[in-house]
């Protein structure tokens, strides 16, 4: 199929998605059929594009929202409510952290809809299900009309990619074959800036830079999502200004740069860098949701007064606000911009990556979670992404240093668990020559964790390390009862499930050199690692959340 976008005359509406998804730089397509799909289904099979069917709808939905991330367009495709009401999640998910998923869900067709008050899969209006993803949406629509079907795919695709957020597509059966006209050229939607408001931010914003005593960058996850990353970076590199990054943004700016600090957290981060960054007398914060997790629960102590935040949505310089700058040229103009040479800062540094020969255990020691990321921090190498779970996964990763920008993917805000295992899925579509290394509570993979069949059946080999403490410590932690705990299964076991993979069981530090050496071979498997934890083992970050509240709280804060 050619991408001739722009050429007039008629097309199939189903042929036009497919090319218009092309011409995004689509190549995977996740899904599950069902028969209000199927005929699509069947046009994406023919097409490039190549589809990964899951065992699942949300693994399907956790898989494309990875590879947004990573790609900048990631598709989910379904059939009608019993599969898209269960991508509502992960569109919810895909919609709180600015991921741009398209969704697009088979539906009855027209026809249909006019003779039979119920088919199969109708909950309580035929629109009930578009009705939910006009809400957790960017922009939707409905192809019910072959005269503008054309223009709503690309006004769809256009709006998901410029909000970075999921678009919804619904195509009533019927509608796949039928004749649509070609637009005659692309709609361009968006506002530009008020040059003199603009002029105006910048000149303040860049007059307090240069007098700031000891301003820090916080490099937030907008800049990848409105692809600002490069300019944001000539502004790291030609200011030399201390940077550092949230849970959310991890791994945003490369953490072997010299200007990087670590990983901010507030109390769940390591104490200098809380100081360090609480200390700012300028925090220029570019594109970073101030989120509870983001701000270690509610830990942070931030000024507004002194801060530059500047977010699609808002940019405030201080305790006052500017209408109408677009955060793209707010950006380009901070990297522009030309700032007095400052003196070198002494600031934090990330935790040195340990030398992967020299064990500093007793290799009958039983294994911790704090021995657990301190190991794992030298087996990463530059082809691996990190994809953390929910749950002390994610806390614990905080501080293990990863190689390369964007090596990491974890739903620091909504914070859905069971994302890790298919995120792997999506992840290595999306960057072929990568490795993924998941870190997933045993609570989180019990959701999803057998999308591992996909990743058989496709010859993905993500290593997946089960952090196996029997059931949902991170939630024992602040209300336990019967039900935090889970069925003990025993996931090594699932290789001969599936016929597929290879896997170990760690106890002890010896075990667990013995797993990730194993795990190195790369033969087309997923490698799955058990790690049995005590039920409330937890990672530093956890612990120093927990010493920083019990403090406050004893102080009545
Ligand atoms: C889909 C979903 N359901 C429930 C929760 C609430 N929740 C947050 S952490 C957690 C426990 C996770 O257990 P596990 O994956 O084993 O990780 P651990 O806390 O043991 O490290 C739960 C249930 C959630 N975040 N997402
Ligand atoms: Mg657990």
């Amino acid at each position: 199929m050619s991408s001739t976008t722009n050429q007039p005359g008629t097309v199939t509406i189903g042929n036009y998605l497919i090319e218009r998804l092309v011409d995004h730089g689509v190549d995977h397509v996740f899904g599950v059929p069902g028969d209000f799909v199927l005929g699509f289904m069947q046009k994406l099979e023919q097409s490039p594009l190549k589809l990964v069917n899951t065992c699942d709808e949300q693994g399907a939905g956790f898989a494309a929202d990875a590879y947004a991330r990573l790609r900048g367009l990631g598709v989910v495709c379904v059939t009608y409510s019993v599969g898209g009401l269960k991508v509502a999640n992960t569109t919810g998910q895909a919609y709180a952290e600015e991921s741009p998923v398209v969704v697009i869900s088979g539906a009855p067709s027209l026809d249909e809809r006019r003779r039979y008050p119920l088919i199969h899969h109708k909950v309580r209006s035929y629109n009930t299900q578009f009705r939910v993803f006009q809400q957790i949406t960017g922009a939707s629509t409905v192809l019910d009309d072959p005269e503008i079907a054309c223009r709503e795919i690309d006004r769809v695709l256009d709006a998901t990619r410029r909000l970075s957020r999921p678009g919804y597509i619904e195509i009533p059966r019927d509608m796949v074959d039928a004749k649509a006209s070609r637009p005659a050229a692309a709609i361009q939607v968006g506002d530009d800036s008020n040059p003199q408001n603009l002029e105006a931010a910048l000149n303040e914003a860049l007059t307090w830079i240069g007098q700031a005593e000891r301003p820090v960058i916080v490099f937030g996850v907008e800049m990848y999502r409105f692809n600002l990353a490069d300019v944001a970076m000539r502004f790291v590199e030609s200011s030399g200004i201390p940077t550092t990054v949230t849970m959310l943004d991890k791994a945003a700016v490369e953490e072997r740069h010299p200007s990087f600090i670590g990983v901010y957290a507030g109390a769940l981060g390591r104490k200098e860098i809380q100081d360090y960054v609480e200390g700012s007398d300028c925090l220029i914060m570019l594109g970073t949701l101030l989120t509870d997790v983001n701000l270690g629960i509610f830990t942070a102590r931030l000024d507004p007064a002194r801060c530059i935040h500047a977010t699609r949505d808002r940019l405030a310089i201080g305790l006052h606000t500017f209408e109408r700058v677009r955060l793209e040229d707010f950006i380009h103009g901070l990297a522009g911009a030309a700032l007095p040479t400052r003196a070198k800062a002494d600031h934090p540094r990330p935790p040195a990556i340990p030398s992967e020969t020299a064990p500093n255990r007793e290799p009958d020691e039983p294994i911790t979670v704090e021995h657990l990321f301190e190991r794992l921090a030298s087996y990463l190498t530059a082809e691996t992404i990190v994809i953390a779970d929910p749950g002390d996964a994610m806390f614990g990763a905080i501080d293990m240093p990863v190689q390369g920008a964007r090596a990491f993917l974890a739903p620091a805000f909504y914070a859905s668990l069971g994302f890790a295992v298919p995120a792997a899925i999506g992840a290595q579509c999306a960057r072929p020559d990568s490795r993924p290394l998941v870190l997933v509570g045993d609570g989180a993979f019990q959701m999803t964790g057998m999308e591992l069949s996909t990743c058989a059946r496709f010859g993905l080999d993500p290593v997946v390390v089960v952090l196996n403490n029997a059931g949902y410590t991170t939630e024992r932690l602040i209300l336990d009862g019967g039900f935090n705990d889970v069925l003990p299964w025993d996931y090594s076991k699932l290789v001969v499930l599936f016929g597929h993979g290879r896997s170990m069981v760690v106890k002890t530090t010896g075990d667990l050199e013995e797993a990730l050496m194993a795990s190195r071979k790369r033969d087309g498997q997923f490698f799955l690692i058990d790690v049995r934890l005590a039920m409330l083992d937890v990672s530093p970050a956890l612990k120093r959340l927990g010493e920083r509240l019990n403090a406050a709280a004893t102080v009545g804060v």
